[in-house]
């Protein structure tokens, strides 16, 4: 079916978006919305997953006339090929952004990089302790090289398993000794998965599939844990943060500039020199009243998290916000970012500048990030976006007032400390909420937006409907920035929706019922939350058995892929707002739902409708809580004499 025309009220949710669509059409500026006007009905090939151009005999289509491929590959073979290269893209994405930090984490220790410091040493002592590196009577940076020569091996492990994958509980892990996903180094996993992809190499639909989930732990498990815990050493430990969100924190008399992409190390940076009297007296000379930094994607999650810096918006806004006629600058490094920006800005005064040489775009200005020299080079991009400055044109000037306080920066730590105080710190208290049920069950809900679905409304009624029925929600990600645009992250709206239990517990221990966590390798953290519920007692003793379900309601990127995969292969079930593309093998789609499910404890699930995906999930939480039997209402016994006497010894 071709894509039928919708008005900017159907495409995006939020005010400032829809007012910033109808703007590109009066612009006459291109952008996704009306790209995806023209390009009408998606292939059906690629969308079955039968398409197939390993070899230059192709490319080959599977139809029931055709149901072999020149070499004799079948749609089982086709279909989880794919597959299995989605997701080895995905791992390599977010551990090549691990592995950028690991460099840069080494060249700390090292003493070679003195821009960037080892700014949390609890949490360097914390993270070596779990590796078992010995923190007594050593220097900071002595554990740290250790720590950073340790990450580094995980990459290039030829034959031994990944050693983060110990941070995870025991019973989750032997169930993946016991069907062999395992994964060795991060990188070896990659390579393989492109191996066994060639022409003529792996067929068996399920020894693919099995190499997908083996990949996808060496990211979640592995890459992205990495990523995130270097982060917190480098950068500091989230701690709760306000801030605000939406395309109205641009401000008019002020230099605006733009961060967007995914690692942290220039963003971070940025946001430290951004305050420097140097440049905010250069911007005054050029008559602005100051300068204002805003995020977008997951490097806007990052220096949120850290550091307060408003979010201007997630995924779909990237071009919207240029087209508010105020961005000096937009910089960005990998990941998410559209090749379209420079075209959206060629229509104004915005300057769009490369930094990540491994990712350049045809009209972009490039500009190497250079980690050595990382202060002085953000000083010099700042101020070459105050000296754009002078070449805005009011006449195009349009910021949307839209914008919503929030509250973000929930790691695992500093949940554990809302939870138990400073001296019991513990997740004791929210383990017995679940068992009493008071609060029901935890879901995570991550990933993108998607042009396919008017954008965060999916997400935006699942996270409402769900706090309603008692169950509390982590977020990362686009998704949770579309609860920020909703003014659902402070701790005061979410509450007036949350179901009575809920809102008992949140009250009390003062957590608000929506929790971010963080970017998308902070899906992570969701996993180590989850992972600390099994340890503190009382939910079983395995990934699998909790009441806890993931869910991508809008997600578009091949990361996402893989990250259903590891939560999956971790024992959760994952809810997809649209499917993969899979559905030209049925071998295949049993394989990750039920097949998955049976052996590892989590499948995956495709549901459209998000009122349809709360009716699953309660089901799933339900059905967890049964096993655990912990479904019982608590009994109320009425006391007779016998009883009071009993009590009055
Ligand atoms: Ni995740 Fe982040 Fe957003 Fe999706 Fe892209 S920014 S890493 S991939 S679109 S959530
Ligand atoms: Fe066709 Fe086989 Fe080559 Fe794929 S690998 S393009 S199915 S001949």
């Amino acid at each position: 079916m071709a894509r039928e025309k919708k008005t900017p009220e159907e495409l995006v949710s939020d005010a400032a978006s829809v007012e910033m669509v109808k703007k590109s059409i009066d612009d006459c500026v291109d952008t996704c919305f009306s790209r995806a006007e023209t390009q009408k009905t998606p292939c059906k090939f690629g969308t079955l997953g039968v398409c197939c151009k390993i070899c230059h005999m192709g490319p080959c289509r599977i139809t029931p006339n055709a149901p072999r491929g020149i070499c004799g590959a079948d749609a089982d073979t086709i279909v989880a090929r794919n597959f299995l290269r989605e997701v080895a893209a995905g791992t390599a994405a977010h551990s090549d952004h691990g592995r950028h930090l690991v460099l840069n984490f080494k060249k700390v220790a090292e003493g070679k990089n003195k821009d960037y410091q080892l700014t949390d040493i609890v949490a360097l002592h914390r993270i070596a302790g779990k590796y078992n590196i010995e923190t007594v009577d050593r220097n900071d940076n002595e554990i740290a090289l250790e720590l950073a020569e340790l990450f580094i091996s995980e990459f290039t492990k030829q034959e031994e398993t990944l050693e983060t994958l110990n941070l995870a509980p025991e019973n989750t892990r032997k169930l993946w000794k016991k069907y062999d996903i395992e994964p060795h180094g991060i990188d070896r996993m990659v390579v393989e998965a492109m191996h066994r992809t060639h022409m003529g190499v792996d067929h068996d639909y399920r020894n693919l599939l099995d190499h997908a989930f083996r990949t996808s732990l060496a990211d979640g498990w592995g890459g992205a844990r990495i990523a995130s815990m270097i982060g917190d050493i480098l950068f500091g430990t989230p701690k709760p943060v306000r801030s605000t969100a939406n395309l109205g924190v641009l401000e008019e008399q002020h230099v605006n500039i733009i961060v967007h992409g995914h690692e942290p190390s220039l963003s971070e940076m940025l946001s430290a020199a951004v305050k420097d009297p140097e440049v905010v007296e250069y911007a005054k000379q050029a008559g602005a009243e100051g300068i204002t930094i805003a995020g977008l994607c997951c490097t806007a999650n990052e220096v949120l998290m850290r550091r307060g810096i408003p979010v201007a918006g997630n995924f779909l806004q990237q071009e919207l916000a240029i087209i508010t006629g105020s961005v000096e600058m937009m910089i960005v490094d990998v990941q998410c970012v559209m090749p379209s920006l420079p075209n959206v800005a060629s229509n104004y005064h915005t300057e769009v500048i490369s930094t990540a040489d491994i990712a350049k775009t045809i009209g972009a200005d490039h500009v190497s990030f250079d980690a050595d020299n990382a202060y002085e080079s953000s000083l010099a991009l700042i101020k070459r976006a105050i000296d754009n400055y002078k070449n805005r044109d009011p006449h195009k000037v349009q910021i949307p007032s839209e914008k919503k306080p929030l509250v973000a920066g929930f790691s695992v730590e500093t949940i554990r400390h809302m939870l138990g105080g400073r001296f019991r710190a513990s997740f004791r208290p929210l383990n017995d909420a679940i068992i009493s049920g008071r609060i029901q069950g935890v879901v995570g809900i991550v990933g993108c937006n998607n042009i396919k679905t008017k954008t965060d409304s999916y997400i935006n009624t699942l996270t409402s409907e769900l706090i309603k029925r008692n169950i509390i929600i982590l977020k990362t990600g686009c998704a949770a920035q579309a609860s920020a645009k909703a003014g659902k992250l402070t701790p005061e709206t979410a509450l007036e929706e949350a179901g009575a239990g809920l809102r008992e517990v949140c009250e009390t221990v003062g957590i608000p019922p929506i929790l971010h966590m963080g970017s998308c390798v902070d899906n992570c953290r969701i996993l180590e939350a989850s992972s600390e519920l099994v340890w503190e007692g009382g939910l079983g003793d395995i990934l699998g058995g909790l009441p806890a379900v993931g869910v991508a309601p809008e997600w578009m990127s091949e990361k996402a892929v893989t990250i259903g995969c590891y939560f999956v292969a971790s024992g959760v079930d994952v809810i997809l707002g649209q499917s993969f593309h899979t559905s030209g093998s049925e071998n295949v789609e049993r394989y990750l739902c039920e097949g998955a499910q049976e052996r590892f404890g989590g499948g995956f699930h495709y549901i459209p409708d998000p009122m349809d995906a709360v009716e699953k999930i309660m089901e799933l939480i339900n059905e967890a809580r049964n096993n655990l039997g912990i479904n019982k209402k608590a009994e109320r016994k009425l006391m007779d004499m016998k009883d009071r006497r009993a009590l009055d010894v």
